[in-house]
C-alpha cells in the first residue's frame, strides 16, 4: 500500500510500519511497544540476518524502515535494499553508480530512506536524490541536489512533510555553501531551497520560474569578514526533523569553514546552530546558534527532537538537542528560547559554562586554537581541547522515553591537540586549515551511553564502553534502552537503572540505529551492523585502537521465540 501523509505523522503511534526517520517526525526513538520488556529481553533471538554482500564492507549507519511486512534498508556507498521481513530474503537491490570523484568526508555512509506513496527515495553520495518504485527498485526519477566535485555529497535520511520531500547536504569540509530544500517526491521538481549560510538567497519555484524568498539572514556578510560567507559551510548533513504542532522543520548546521576561525571574524551565522524551517516556503523561522563562532569543529548538526514537559501545571512545548560541544540545550520549540543547558559529558574545556539567559557559551580563556599569522608561522599555538571535535556527540541519534521522561544520549569522553594553519578556498579541496589528534580521555572507556533528565540536568544512569559509541539509540514503552557497540553488540538496557539487559554479538561493530515494529502479533528488532564512520579515518590515537575490528556489512533481525 501505499505511503500517506498521515501513515507518515502517525508514524509515532502506529507500531505496525516504521515510515519516518526517527520513529515518529519529532524523532523521539521512542516505540509504544511493550511485548518486549525487562522481564522477557533475556530470549531475543535473531530470526534471519542479511548480507549487504560485495566488498563494500563500511560504515552501516542506516535506520531501516518497514511497510507491509517488507524492510527498506541503505549500505554503504549508496546502495538500497528490500528485503523480505519475515524471512529476510531479498526482493530488490539498487547500487547507485558513483564517479571516482565523490569526496564524503568522514566514511561513504548512508542513513536510510524516505518512502512516500510508492517510492523509496534516498540520497547519494554523488548528491543526487535517487526515487525507486517500492515494487522493483527500478528508478522513477534521478535528481541533482549539488555539485559533487565541489564537495557536496548527501549522507543523511531524507523526510516527507506535508508531501515534500526535504533533503539536506555534506561538505562542509569542503567550503560548500549548506542547504536545506524541498522537491516533490513524485517527479523530483524543486520547491523550495534555503541556504544555510547568512548572505545567500532563498527561492521558492513556481511553474518552472524561481522566486525570490528572502536573502537568509537579512543580508550579506553581517557576522562574517569580507567573502567569506561565500564558503560559508554550515552543512545540513545530517537531516532534520519535523514537528506538527508547531509546523516547524528542525535543521541542524555543520561548522563554518574554515575551520580555523581567526580568518572569519565573527559568528558566522547559521552556521554551528538550530534552524526552524517552515516547510511551506523555507523561510527561517528561529534560529539558535550553540556554538557562535566555532573554532573546534563543533557541528551543530545535532538532531533537535520536540517533547512536551509539565511545569508549575503548565505544558512546556520543547525541544532538545545535544551538541557536538559537550552540552545539552533544552529550547522552546515555538520560538527558539533558550530554557536550560547544561553538560552531558565529563568536561569541556572550551567554555566556562552557557549564560544562563541567552544559552551563548561563555568562552574559557586561552581555548581557542592559536592564530598562525600571530606567530608568523605555519602553524598556530596548539591547545588541548575537550571534547574533540568528533563530539561529546556525533551523528548518532539519542532517544526520548516517554515512559521515564529521559534522554538516552550516546557521548564519549575524548580530548583533542588542535592547531591552526593558514588556507585558502579552493573548489573541491580540504577548506580546514587545522591540524589535529584525538586523545582518549580514561584509560578504560571512551563511550557513555547515558541518561539524562532535561528538566534537571542530571545523568540518571551511565554505561561506560570501551570504544567509541558511534550507534543510534532507541527505546520503548517495554522500559528498553537499545543500541549498539564498535566491538559488535547489540545491546539493551533498562531504561530506568541502565542494568544490562541484553548483549548479542553481530560479528561486527554496530553503529546503525535499531528499529523495533510489530508484525503478526509478535514484536521485532532490526539494527544494522558494520564497523566504519569517523572514527577509524579521523579518530587519531583513537582510531589506532579500533582499527582492528573488523568491518562486516548485515542488517539483523530479532524477537522471542515462539512460546
Ligand atoms: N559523518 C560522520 C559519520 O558518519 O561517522 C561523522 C562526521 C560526519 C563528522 O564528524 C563530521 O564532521 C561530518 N561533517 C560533514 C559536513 O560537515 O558536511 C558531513 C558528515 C557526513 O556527511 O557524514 C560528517
Amino acid at each position: 500500500q501505499a505511503v500517506t501523509d498521515a501513515d507518515i505523522m502517525n508514524d509515532h503511534k502506529t507500531p505496525g510500519d516504521i515510515v519516518s526517520y526517527g520513529m515518529g517526525t519529532q524523532g523521539q526513538r521512542f516505540s509504544t511497544l511493550d511485548d518486549l520488556n525487562t522481564s522477557n529481553i533475556q530470549y531475543l533471538q535473531p530470526v534471519w540476518a542479511f548480507s549487504f554482500g560485495s566488498e563494500k564492507m563500511r560504515g552501516q549507519e542506516s535506520q531501516p524502515m518497514i511497510k507491509d511486512g517488507v524492510m527498506y534498508v541503505t549500505a554503504s556507498y549508496s546502495r538500497v535494499y528490500a528485503i523480505d521481513a519475515r524471512t529476510g530474503e531479498e526482493i530488490w537491490q539498487y547500487d547507485a553508480r558513483l564517479p571516482d570523484g565523490i569526496m564524503p568526508c568522514c566514511d561513504v555512509v548512508n542513513r536510510g530512506v524516505a518512502l512516500y506513496d510508492d517510492k523509496v527515495i534516498f540520497g547519494t553520495l554523488d548528491a543526487k536524490l535517487v526515487a525507486l518504485d517500492k515494487d522493483t527498485g527500478k528508478p522513477v526519477w534521478i535528481k541533482k541536489v549539488a555539485d559533487y566535485q565541489a564537495g557536496y555529497a548527501i549522507t543523511a535520511a531524507p523526510i516527507v512533510v506535508k508531501g515534500k520531500l526535504i533533503t539536506g547536504v555534506s561538505g562542509g569540509e569542503f567550503g560548500i555553501v549548506g542547504k536545506v530544500e524541498a522537491y516533490d517526491p513524485n517527479t523530483g521538481e524543486l520547491l523550495w531551497t534555503r541556504p544555510t549560510v547568512e548572505g545567500h538567497m532563498g527561492y521558492v519555484y513556481k511553474d518552472g520560474k524561481a522566486i525570490e524568498n528572502g536573502i537568509s539572514g537579512g543580508k550579506a556578510g553581517v557576522t562574517w569578514p569580507g567573502d567569506m560567507w561565500k564558503n560559508g559551510g554550515a552543512a545540513t548533513w545530517l537531516g532534520g526533523t519535523y514537528d506538527p504542532s508547531t509546523d516547524s522543520l528542525f535543521f541542524g548546521t555543520g561548522n563554518p569553514a574554515p575551520w580555523n576561525s581567526h580568518l572569519r571574524p565573527g559568528d558566522n551565522l547559521f552556521s554551528s546552530s538550530r534552524l526552524a524551517i517552515d516547510p511551506d516556503d523555507g523561510s527561517i523561522k528561529w534560529h539558535f546558534q550553540t556554538t557562535p563562532h566555532d573554532g573546534w569543529d563543533y557541528d551543530g548538526v545535532n538532531e533537535l527532537i520536540s517533547f512536551n514537559y509539565e511545569e508549575n501545571g503548565k505544558t512546556i512545548q520543547a525541544a532538545a538537542t545535544a551538541d557536538r560541544n559537550g552540552f545539552f540545550y533544552v529550547l522552546n520549540r515555538e520560538n527558539g528560547d533558550f530554557i536550560r543547558g547544561f553538560p552531558f559529558v565529563d568536561k569541556i574545556t572550551w567554555a566556562k559554562g552557557l549564560d544562563p539567559e541567552t544559552g551563548r557559551p561563555i568562552y574559557a580563556e586561552g581555548g581557542r586554537p592559536g592564530d598562525p599569522s600571530a606567530t608568523q608561522g605555519t602553524k598556530g599555538e596548539p591547545v588541548i581541547a575537550q571534547p574533540a571535535f568528533l563530539g561529546g556527540k556525533n551523528w548518532m541519534p539519542m532517544a526520548y522515553s516517554q515512559e521515564t521522561g529521559l534522554f538516552y544520549v550516546p557521548s564519549n569522553e575524548w580530548s583533542m591537540e588542535i592547531w591552526n594553519e593558514p588556507v585558502s578556498y579552493k573548489k573541491g579541496a580540504a577548506f580546514l586549515g587545522a591540524g589535529f589528534t584525538i586523545k582518549p580521555a580514561h584509560d578504560d572507556y571512551i563511550g557513555v551511553l547515558r541518561a539524562m533528565d532535561p528538566k534537571t540536568g542530571k545523568e540518571v544512569w551511565r554505561y561506560e564502553n570501551t570504544a567509541p559509541l558511534w550507534g543510534g539509540v532507541m527505546t520503548t514503552a517495554g522500559n528498553l534502552v537499545f543500541t549498539g557497540t564498535p566491538e559488535g553488540y547489540l545491546k539493551a538496557f533498562d531504561a530506568r537503572t541502565g542494568e544490562e539487559l541484553y548483549k548479542f554479538n553481530t560479528g561486527s561493530g554496530v553503529v546503525g540505529t535499531p528499529v523495533t515494529w510489530s508484525m503478526d502479533g509478535e514484536q521485532y528488532v532490526s539494527v544494522a551492523s558494520g564497523w566504519g564512520g569517523a572514527v577509524p579515518l579521523w579518530g587519531g590515537e583513537v582510531a589506532r585502537v579500533v582499527k582492528e575490528f573488523n568491518q562486516g556489512g548485515m542488517v539483523w533481525t530479532f524477537k522471542l521465540p515462539k512460546d
